[in-house]
């Protein structure tokens, strides 16, 4: 079984061009043919959906719940038996779940230990600009930046 390291930019792109197109096939039916040029294989629709984990806060007052995340390289598996290079918070993908309560704020910590500059955009969230994370707002590499919330909404995921 190959690494993601070993598949090529064309096998990735004709894995993103099935996947696109695997909605129209029957459940269960083999997604690319196995030969020679195929480097992954596997059946859609097989695999459980994984459910981000629940990340805890490394500490909590009054009013506010404190976490931290390290942008930073790793390995998933999205393609069941297949690696893949991420770049995610806190090496995973899909990133970890932050449970809010309306009212209590939240204060996020971003350490962004990836080799470029990054934004943390909070999409849907009812805040402050300085914790909206828009394209300029570039964390550093090796830099950090907190991300503050209200919760002064109703409940959604963000
Ligand atoms: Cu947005």
């Amino acid at each position: 079984m190959p690494s993601a390291r070993q598949l090529t930019r064309r096998d990735m792109l004709k894995l993103g061009a099935f996947t696109g197109a695997a909605l129209m096939l029957p459940v269960g039916r083999k997604a690319l043919a196995k030969d020679e040029r195929s480097a992954v294989d596997f059946t859609p629709y097989e695999a459980r959906l994984k459910l981000p984990e629940v990340l805890r806060p490394v500490r909590s007052d009054a009013t506010t719940d404190f976490y931290e995340i390290t942008m930073r390289e790793a390995e998933a598996e999205i393609i069941p038996g297949y690696s893949t290079p991420v770049w995610g918070y806190n090496g995973l993908y899909p990133g970890p779940t932050i449970l809010a309560r309306e009212e209590r704020r939240v204060s996020v910590t971003h350490t962004n230990n990836l080799p470029v500059s990054t934004s943390v955009h909070h999409h849907g969230a009812y805040v402050d600009g300085d914790s909206d994370g828009h394209p300029l707002d570039l964390i550093p590499p090796g830099g950090r930046k907190e991300y503050k919330f209200g919760n002064q909404q109703c409940a959604r995921t963000q």
